[in-house]
């Protein structure tokens, strides 16, 4: 029988380098330390207090070999259930203790979730502009970094600033919407300049970069059903890879709508984080890609659950990757990415430098794909006295206004 590694302390760290990271520390009694990744964007604090004030107590003296029966007491015995905060509080315990049972097997945990599946997990970048003539030297510059696959985001004219669309400062792709102010900034949005602008772009991309290079685009949530299938259906001449976040999709019922009227692949589901969210789109088949993260949506248990249960219905995985997951998270998920069957796509938005200086990752990248390293564990290591250097600072996403001033889905 395995001896038990009892929780002797559970530590929750906050710190700011370059943008806010929540992240939990579980100490054995022989002083073996898991991490989590708790960052819920914008709400850092919320999750932060539940963590702190509700759950390590009750985590102290267990037995961090007991991941499934951890995650079940959280989730049940909380009654309140399923939601953001909640799903990112149990998705950090549990990614903590898988942490702790791989780095005691003396393992990278993707050997304990069944071993490799495959060489390592196709990444896509994000490429962006406020022209075309800036949105072709980005996508330029991630092709040249070996990328073969790539998001892109292009300002509309006439609309002023937009999601996705990142400065572009030598080269490099640096979009943070989460603003270091109290207050939101906001952006403009107007669906039907939108909607007679994008398929151009596509046009010009796959007569500019050719047929092979992967293409995505992420709508974020702004569209009604009707736009999302006339969009899906205008874009189909360019084969994408995935249409994003097409409608706000809290009503799944919609996608119907959608999936009737265009062969464009969709993926849904970043700010998703229970099988229930999922349970429509993935039975009548309304998505081709699960968009969830480990950070999200329970954990590495959790996770997996949804994949599993898309797995039978031919949906593959197409985990969230934004710089606002952190390198603990994006280690979890590389992970997951290299045991399951039905991987798909991993987003990979690169953090800036700074964070590098809390988190030392063992994760790599090379033709185009990630791979989570043979360190046992995640295989990442916090640097609390760096930490110290950079204390959590309010930052809030943007809001979205129509051009009379009415708020808009961000
Ligand atoms: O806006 O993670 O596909 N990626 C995205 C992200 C989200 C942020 C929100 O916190 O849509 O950039
Ligand atoms: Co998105």
């Amino acid at each position: 029988m395995t001896s038990p590694a009892t929780i002797r302390a559970v530590d929750v760290l906050v710190a700011s380098p370059s943008r806010n990271f929540v992240t939990l520390r579980v100490t054995t009694d022989d002083g073996v330390v898991g991490l989590g990744d708790a960052t819920l964007n914008g709400r850092e604090l919320a999750v932060a207090s539940y963590l702190r004030d509700h759950v390590a107590p009750l985590l102290i003296g267990l037995d961090a070999h007991r991941i499934e029966d951890t995650w079940q007491l959280l989730y049940r015995s909380a009654y309140w259930r399923r939601g953001p905060v909640t799903m990112s509080v149990i998705a950090a315990v549990d990614m903590a203790l898988w942490d702790i049972k791989a780095r005691l097997a003396g393992m990278p945990l993707y050997q304990l979730l069944g071993g490799a599946s495959r060489e390592g997990a196709l990444v896509y970048a994000h490429a962006s502009g406020a022209d075309l003539d800036e949105l072709g030297d980005s996508i330029r510059g991630r092709l040249a970094e070996g990328h073969r696959a790539v998001r892109l985001q292009v300002a509309v004219p006439g609309m002023g600033a937009m999601y996705g669309v990142g400065a572009a400062t030598a080269g490099r792709y640096a979009y943070e919407p989460a603003k270091r102010a109290g207050l939101s900034v906001e952006e403009g949005w107007d669906s039907a300049r939108y909607l007679r602008y994008l398929p151009s772009v596509f046009e010009w991309a796959r007569a500019e970069f050719g047929a092979e290079v992967m293409l995505l685009h992420d709508a974020h949530h702004r569209l009604t059903p009707i736009q999302a299938a006339r969009l899906g259906r205008d874009l189909e001449p360019y084969d994408l890879f995935w249409l994003e976040d097409c409608t706000p999709a809290e009503n799944p019922e919609s996608l119907r709508l959608v999936r009737r009227n265009t062969v464009t692949p969709l993926a849904i589901g970043e700010v998703m984080n229970s099988m229930e969210d999922f349970r429509l789109l993935i039975q009548e088949q309304l998505i081709d890609y699960v968009r969830a993260s480990v950070t999200h949506a329970g954990g590495i248990t959790g996770l997996r659950r949804i994949f599993d249960f898309a797995a039978q219905y031919q949906i593959k995985s197409g985990s969230h990757g934004p710089t606002d997951i952190s390198p603990v998270g994006m280690a979890a998920a590389l992970h997951l990415d290299l045991a399951i069957h039905n991987f798909g796509i991993q987003e990979y938005m690169e953090h800036q430098p700074l964070a590098g200086e809390v988190f030392r990752t063992s994760y790599r990248f090379e033709r185009g794909m990630l791979h989570p390293g043979d360190a046992p564990g995640l295989g990442v290591e916090y640097d609390e006295a760096a930490a110290a250097r950079f204390p959590y600072t309010p930052a809030y996403l943007p809001a979205a206004r129509l051009v009379d001033g009415t708020v808009h889905d961000w």
